[in-house]
């Protein structure tokens, strides 16, 4: 499907606040498709999944071609919309009117740039290290996002990570709109609900809200719809955590049990991956070519 139509399909979606869309992690093109198979709404393309996924720090380690690569690799292999984690724009407005092209070019449908200072940390992390650009600078990067190429923009705001308070967030959420921002994503690492629902609550409204539960997970996707203000909802992490799980279960049962049998029944077949890796569609590509 053609960029401009998922962008346009994306932000009709996101004015639907009753229901919000709800976008599932992948750091790979494989799990891109898994998130689509499974019915998602979107892919979201996890700075901290990639990293992770590198086992390196989610603290603008990776180069930006990693990110483009991943992205270009999941758009090649499903059709969802795919919601591009640029953390802080890979630098300041100069970069990101650099970056954006590429992406676009790559398959993203909307990116998300967030109000840390370059080179950032986890959001997630305790004691983490959280200085925030001004709102000037910060708005001249939304604008600069948004005169680069057919893209959402939904600017991230980190006031509430960064201890700032409700205020803050809100004003730097409003400054954000002002600047051109498509949808604010308002992140807070409380373990209950309570800071980011005053968030949502306060917010004015005049664009969708964005939302990442990962440290409130209490939070049913039926109460962000109730709130009338989040148009998505985006589970961030759950990829690489569920693989992570997974692997260190299954790697220790066949050493406990000096066999791989007992896993067999545990793990996806190879006619599963076989079928994930498009081997259809090689098959078809043999029968009428290879002679
Ligand atoms: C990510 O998934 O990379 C995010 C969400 O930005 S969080 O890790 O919670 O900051
Ligand atoms: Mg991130």
């Amino acid at each position: 499907m053609g960029s401009l139509i998922k962008v346009n399909q994306l932000r009709a979606r996101l004015l639907q606040t009753a229901r919000p869309a709800i976008a599932m992690a992948a750091h790979n093109p494989l799990g891109a498709k898994l998130v689509a198979e499974a019915g998602f709404d979107a892919v979201w393309v996890s700075g901290f999944e990639l990293s992770a996924s590198h086992a390196v720090p989610d603290a603008s380690i990776l180069p930006m071609s990693v990110n483009l690569e991943a992205t270009r690799g999941m758009s090649e292999v499903q059709d969802l919309p795919l919601i591009v984690d640029l953390d802080t724009g890979f630098g300041n407005a100069v970069n990101i009117s650099y970056a954006i092209p590429r992406f676009v070019a790559a398959g993203a449908t909307a990116v998300v740039i967030e109000d840390k200072t370059f080179p950032k940390d986890s959001s997630l992390r305790a004691g983490g290290r959280h200085p925030l650009v001004s709102i000037e600078e910060f708005g001249g990067k939304i604008a600069a996002a948004k005169s680069s190429g057919s893209v959402l923009v939904i600017a991230r705001t980190e006031a509430l990570i960064a201890g700032l308070g409700q205020e803050e967030a809100i004003r730097r959420g409003c400054a954000y709109v002002e600047a051109g921002a498509d949808a604010i994503l308002v992140h807070s690492k409380q373990r209950t609900p309570d800071e980011i629902l005053g968030f949502c609550r306060a917010w004015p409204g005049q664009v969708p809200l964005v939302i990442v539960p990962t440290s409130y997970p209490q939070l049913a996707f039926r109460e962000v719809g109730e709130l009338g203000k989040v148009g998505l909802i985006i589970c961030g992490n759950h990829a690489i955590r569920a693989a992570v799980a997974s692997m260190r279960h299954t790697f220790q049962r066949i050493l406990d049990e000096g066999s791989i049998s007992g896993v067999e029944d545990q793990i996806a077949s190879t006619s599963d991956i076989f079928e994930l890796q498009g081997d259809d569609f090689m098959r078809t590509i043999e029968k009428t070519y290879l002679r």
